[in-house]
């Protein structure tokens, strides 16, 4: 299994993504997780942390590139393992805190944000992939960046793909805490452990609640549509097909906006 779960004192599950150097999201990956936050809501836990193995380089390399569509697909759509996980996130009645270390990539940093607190050691970062790559993220993603983020920092995010520092995130309020990799266990099991103490009850319905408002966007079909249409124009392009190749030639891709 390339995910473990483990309770500490039957109010906290740890789940423990340790999927090779680079804990690639493939959909095998996420089925583990998937499974682990099954067993999570199905226990008496009130707390859920999300980890990857202690002393990592990189937490997660994002979406496996291997698993992008490159026939004409629409690379991300709602059954695409990357968005059910980041539902199952969103969903899952106990809060959940996304304990980080090393660097987070691509649809990752989506995982990452969908999670309720986020606590990244001080040497982090987040790189938002998809203009790097040439993928068109879709909608509900970029919705999901845009509620933990000012328009400002996530379209320079977006725009450069470029790594941001975890302090850049906390200076911006995108994430809760950043202290060093030997205090963050213990720092992060303090707000867990706070958290477990309080009613599961009153706690579990104020995440539902801010899970539907914040999701209380209205779009009207055609806009949905139009925007779509954008989306199928750039995964049918030449352009997403040189992202793909050129990650797995190891060069920089070189774009020409067709
Ligand atoms: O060459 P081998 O076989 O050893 O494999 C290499 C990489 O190809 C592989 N690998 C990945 N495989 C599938 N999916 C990935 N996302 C991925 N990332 C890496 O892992 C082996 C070791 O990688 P290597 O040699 O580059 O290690 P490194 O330590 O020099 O560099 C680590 C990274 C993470 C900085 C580097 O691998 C990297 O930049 N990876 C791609 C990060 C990224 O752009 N992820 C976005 C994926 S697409 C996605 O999440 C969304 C769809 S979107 O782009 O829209 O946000």
């Amino acid at each position: 299994m390339a995910v473990r779960f483990d309770t500490i004192d039957d109010v906290i599950g740890v789940i423990t993504m340790d999927s090779g150097k680079v804990n690639a999201l493939s959909s095998e990956l996420i089925d583990d997780l998937a499974a682990a936050f099954e067993t999570a809501i199905s226990s008496s836990i009130r707390v859920v942390i999300l980890r990857a193995k202690p002393g990592v380089k990189i937490f997660s390399a994002g979406h496996a590139v291997g698993e992008l569509p490159t026939n004409g697909r629409d690379p991300l759509t709602y059954n695409d393992p990357l968005r059910r996980i980041i539902r199952d996130i969103d969903m899952c009645p106990q809060p959940v805190i996304a304990m980080i270390e090393g660097s987070v990539w691509g649809g990752a940093c989506e995982l990452v944000m969908a999670c309720d607190l986020v606590i990244a050691a001080d040497d982090t970062t987040f790189a938002m992939t998809p203009a790097k790559l040439g993928v068109p993220y879709n909608i509900s993603g970029t919705l999901n960046f845009m509620k933990v983020t000012s328009l400002h920092i996530l379209k320079e995010c977006l725009f450069t793909a470029e790594p941001i520092l975890a302090s850049r995130f906390l200076q911006t309020g995108v994430i809760n805490h950043v202290c060093s990799r030997e205090e963050l266990e213990s720092f992060t099991m303090r707000i867990a452990r706070q958290i477990a103490r309080n009613s599961p009850l009153v706690t579990q319905v104020l995440k539902e609640e801010i899970r539907v408002l914040a999701n209380a966007n209205p779009l009207t079909a055609e806009t949905y549509e139009r925007l779509q249409a954008l989306r199928r124009d750039v995964y049918d392009s030449e352009d997403y097909q040189e992202g793909i190749h050129a990650f797995f030639e190891k060069r920089p891709p070189a774009y020409t906006g067709k």
